[in-house]
Order: C-alpha cells, then sequence, then structure tokens
C-alpha cells in the first residue's frame, strides 16, 4: 500500500478575512495583507520537501474565486465586472466568503475509505459537506468533481455524494477521522465528532461544533466500514471551545502511533479505553498532559497538527510549523515524549508555513490522505504527483500568476478575476483533468 498526501495548492487568491469562527488564528488575521505567492510556496516547499524524501505527494489544484456562481445565487447580476463590483460594495461579507482561498485545507476536502478496509474491496471517498461555514460549503461541488476527474476508475473507487447540508449531518472530512493500523493489522476509525442531535446540551458554548455523529455514522456506513473497526468519540466540548475547531488541532494519529492532548476527548478515559482495547496491536500512544502543554499553547503552536509520516526506510518524519520550534514547551515534549528511543519517529522537519497558519491552517490541515494499492495508485494522472518536474512546473505556475501582496478590494478586479481563470484552467488542462 501507498500512502499519498494530497495537498491543496494554494489559490492566487489567498486572504485573510477572518471567517471562520472559532478558528482563532483566522479571526486575530482579519483584514492583514496577505502573501498568495508565499503562500502558494511555501505549500510548495512542503510537498516538495516530503516528495524528495520518498514520500508519496500529489496536489489538488485551486479553486477559481470570487465564486461567480455563487455570488449570482445571492442575487448579483450582470456581466462579471458588475456582480464583482456591486457584490464587493453591497455585502463586502458574502463578496468575502465567496473569495475565500479555504480549499487549500485538504484534510476538509473530503472523508477516504481505503480499499483493504471496507466490504467491497474499492476505495470510497465522501467529500465534507462543510456546512457550519458559508464559505467553505462553497468548495464541495467542485471538490466532488475534481475527486470524480482523478479518482476515475469506476473499479476502483466509488464516489458517494456529500451528506445532506444541515446541521445534524455536518461533516468537516479527514480532519475529525484517525485511522489507526499496526502492520498487516486491520485498522481501526475513529470517528470524532463535537455535537449530536440527541445531546446538543453539551456541546460547546462558545464556538459551533463542525462535525456531528450523525455525519460520521452516515460516512462509516456509507464506507462499508465493519461495525467492529469503527469507533465514534466526543470531542472535549472546552476543546472546541478553546479554539480547536477540527480533532486534528488537538490530536493526530499515524499508523500504530496516537499523539493526543488529554484535553481531546468529551469522556477521556473511557475514549482511551475503546481505543486501547480495539485496537489490533501495541498501540504507540503518546499523551500531552495540560500541565506540560495547555490547550492554548496547543493553539497557538499546532503541534498535534503537524504531520506524521513514513519514510521509504520505516522510520517517521514528523512535520512541524515553526510556531513549534518557537515554543519551549513543545521543544521539550518533543524531546521527552516524541522523538524518544522508543519512538517510531525518529525526525522532526520544521517548515514555514506561515501564511497557511495565519488562517488556522497547519501541515495537516494541508494535506489529505489517501491509502492507496499500486493498481490504485497507477489509475491516477500522472502529473499530479510531485516530481522534480512537475515542481518546478509549478513554482515557474506560481511566480507567473501569483501577486505577491492582495486585500480584498484586489479581488472586486474583473482582469484580475479573468487572469486567475485562464491559469487556472491550463493549470488543469496541464494536468489533464
Ligand atoms: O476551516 N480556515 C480554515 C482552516 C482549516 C484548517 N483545517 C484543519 N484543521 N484540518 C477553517 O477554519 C479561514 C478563512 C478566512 O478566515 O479567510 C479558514 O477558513
Amino acid at each position: 500500500m501507498h500512502e499519498v498526501n494530497f495537498d491543496g495548492l494554494v489559490s492566487p487568491t489567498h486572504n485573510f478575512s477572518g471567517l471562520a469562527i472559532g478558528n482563532l488564528a483566522s479571526t486575530r488575521s482579519s483584514g492583514r495583507i496577505s502573501r498568495p505567492r508565499e503562500a502558494a510556496l511555501q505549500g510548495l516547499d512542503k510537498m516538495w520537501a516530503l516528495a524528495r524524501r520518498g514520500v508519496p505527494q500529489a496536489f489538488l489544484p485551486p479553486q477559481l474565486r470570487p465564486s461567480l456562481p455563487t455570488l449570482k445565487r445571492l442575487g448579483f447580476l450582470g456581466d462579471e465586472a458588475e456582480i464583482l463590483q456591486q457584490a464587493f460594495e453591497q455585502a463586502p461579507d458574502w463578496f468575502a466568503a465567496c473569495s475565500s482561498a479555504s480549499a487549500m485545507w485538504t484534510a476538509n476536502a473530503a472523508t477516504i475509505a481505503p480499499s483493504i478496509d471496507t466490504a467491497d474491496g474499492r476505495v470510497h471517498l465522501t467529500p465534507a459537506n462543510l456546512v457550519t461555514n458559508f464559505h467553505r460549503s462553497i468548495e464541495v461541488t467542485e471538490t466532488a468533481s475534481t475527486l470524480k476527474s482523478i479518482f476515475s476508475s469506476e473499479a476502483h473507487f466509488v464516489h458517494h455524494p456529500p451528506l445532506p447540508a444541515t446541521p445534524m449531518f455536518a461533516d468537516e472530512g479527514a480532519a475529525n477521522h484517525i485511522r489507526l493500523t499496526c502492520g498487516d493489522s486491520s485498522a481501526l476509525h475513529v470517528f470524532v465528532y463535537g455535537t449530536t442531535a440527541a445531546d446538543r446540551a453539551n456541546g460547546p458554548k462558545r464556538f459551533p461544533a463542525r462535525q456531528s455523529l450523525e455525519g460520521c455514522q452516515a460516512v462509516a456506513r456509507l464506507h462499508q466500514l465493519p461495525e467492529s473497526r469503527v469507533l465514534f468519540l466526543r470531542q472535549n466540548p472546552d476543546a472546541i471551545d478553546a479554539g480547536a475547531f477540527h480533532n486534528d488541532v488537538v490530536s493526530v494519529g499515524h499508523e500504530n502511533v496516537f499523539l493526543y492532548h488529554e484535553e481531546t476527548f468529551a469522556n477521556p478515559e473511557e475514549s482511551l479505553e475503546s481505543i486501547r482495547s480495539k485496537f489490533d496491536g501495541p498501540l504507540h500512544s503518546i499523551p500531552v498532559t495540560s500541565r506540560e502543554l495547555t490547550l492554548k499553547q496547543a493553539v497557538d503552536s499546532y503541534l498535534f497538527n503537524s504531520q506524521i509520516v513514513t519514510l521509504p526506510n520505516g522510520r517517521m518524519l514528523m512535520v512541524c510549523p515553526l510556531e513549534c520550534l518557537e515554543n519551549p514547551s513543545v521543544q521539550e515534549l518533543i524531546k521527552t515524549k516524541i522523538v524518544t528511543t522508543d519512538s517510531p519517529i525518529s525526525e522532526v522537519l520544521y517548515l514555514d508555513l506561515r501564511q497557511s497558519m495565519n488562517n488556522g491552517g497547519g501541515p495537516a490541515c494541508l494535506r489529505l490522505r489517501v491509502l492507496l494499492t499500486s493498481a490504485e495508485l497507477d489509475s491516477l494522472p500522472e502529473r499530479i504527483f510531485l516530481t522534480e518536474n512537475s515542481s518546478a512546473f509549478l513554482r515557474h505556475w506560481i511566480e507567473q500568476h501569483y501577486p505577491e501582496e492582495l486585500t480584498l478590494a484586489d479581488l472586486a478586479c474583473a482582469h484580475r478575476y479573468f487572469a486567475n481563470s485562464r491559469a487556472l484552467a491550463n493549470l488543469k488542462r496541464w494536468i489533464g483533468i
């Protein structure tokens, strides 16, 4: 099996509009001038750093923004220039939502079950409905069609439509799903939810819970996962209220490694016991206590949003944002608990992802993991994979088309919209999708 990371290529319209309630970095960055070229190159550097080390790496193309189809649905009429101008002047908040580059955080694009885990032996994909935030809900239609054109073999892939777009089925994809496995053992799928229709009262008080139990249950059923290999665990509402808007802000799992903050789950002891007892094999769990790292420090540093990958030599590498290097408590944890002699994680790579981090997107937010057999992998378009050639092509394409700086007002310019539209169409043509 090959675990391929599909990173979202950052869009030329990356901007800071403070759209994501409960995502503290997004709120803090609201109105800042963004640096789209730097953002895209930071993302590309991460992809290439992993590809160069032999970790299979691919990308999903950006979506065109502002979303004119959405602005039209909201009643803005006329030609492109008129729609953009009217929306910007009359409804700047809606305009900002329709301009978000949020499709770059592909951990929220979909939940995917590998063929070795599913009853029919095919890979199952369900795009997330992202119903909690308007700006994110706009991504869904194009994400679904992009996934269909990349994973196009019907013999290998089953595409489910996104769940009904209503809070009862709120779904934010792989960011709230952890697949744990040990060698050839059957994998355990841990779905983490923040709310359920049966018990809204015990949810977060300050910020929205973006993942529902009902959404998790529907995805597990659609993906034909055996009941015995699935767990549904509730997020700690206090963690959501402290800024853990997705579970991947407070815990991360990879193969048999589970790194988590002790305040991750609503019922910590019971939840961890159920993981331990259902997991088939020795679990390398790394609990982090609140004394070692407060929830606030976890959210600020994004330690748990680090990306853990297996290198060709079988050892694991953890990709951390630079913010982890700057935090002494995180450094202490890495030294004493994460990269130790008995840990499968043998190395840490620190990367500058500040443009994405300032919108609340760390290394793990930027990637969607897809576990594939060789035959499944061979059925994908060749150019979505990062190689020396494709990475050089993307670098040049970014340098050619991305502005150094951007404000929301710049996005109302029709000339820029058409230029981005042409550039993205060319990119898709080049990929062959
Ligand atoms: O949904 N930020 C994204 C960040 C997603 C991070 N993903 C994971 N944790 N897996 C979000 O909150 C900010 C956009 C803005 O404010 O303009 C935003 O949508």
